[in-house]
């Protein structure tokens, strides 16, 4: 098994149907990862820990999933240097628009590089990592172009009745 160069973190196993949708792009694209539940909330210590270590355990990007008043992004991109991209789990309450407005409005110094609320941010979340690793990996770059050239290929030209 490779070394994870991807953390997939979430607040709870409740935000595990969105963020597969990070860990099944970087399947796809044959990127090892690693997916754990680090609560900003209810579990501070491991996210401590997970922070403290995750440039010496060899992670080179995190996506961090959450919802609600989701500080899990925010607070690992303040332990960690390593690149923090947010994905806003979209909530029942407020729809998502909470999770995004906790993650995406950080204070200068500690950024976190905010995807779209739900299933298609945590999607662009893998992308995202991968076009990161991608910058000094090219056989993972020639997979990520072929992917896209793909997606491209597969919209049709013309709308048809459905
Ligand atoms: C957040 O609270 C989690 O990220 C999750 O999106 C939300 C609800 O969590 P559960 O009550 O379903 O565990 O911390």
């Amino acid at each position: 098994m490779a070394k994870p160069s991807v953390g997939i973190i979430m607040g709870s196993q409740s935000d595990w149907s969105t963020m597969k949708e990070a860990a099944d792009i970087l399947d796809t694209l044959e990127i090892a990862y690693e997916a754990r539940i680090v609560s900003a909330h209810r579990t501070p210590d491991r996210l401590w820990d997970y922070g403290k270590t995750a440039v010496s355990r060899g992670l080179q990007v995190i996506i961090a999933g959450a919802g609600g008043a989701a500080h899990l992004p925010g607070m690992m991109a303040s332990k960690t240097r390593v690149p923090v991209i947010g994905v806003p789990v979209q909530t029942r309450a407020l729809s998502g628009v909470d999770s995004l407005y906790s993650i995406v409005q950080m204070p200068k110094g500690f950024p976190v590089a905010t995807m779209a609320i739900g299933a298609a941010g945590a999607a662009n979340g893998g992308l995202m990592a991968a076009g990161i690793l991608a910058l000094h990996d090219a056989a993972l770059a020639q997979r990520l172009d072929a992917w896209r050239a793909a997606l491209s290929a597969s919209i049709p030209e013309e709308p048809v009745d459905e």
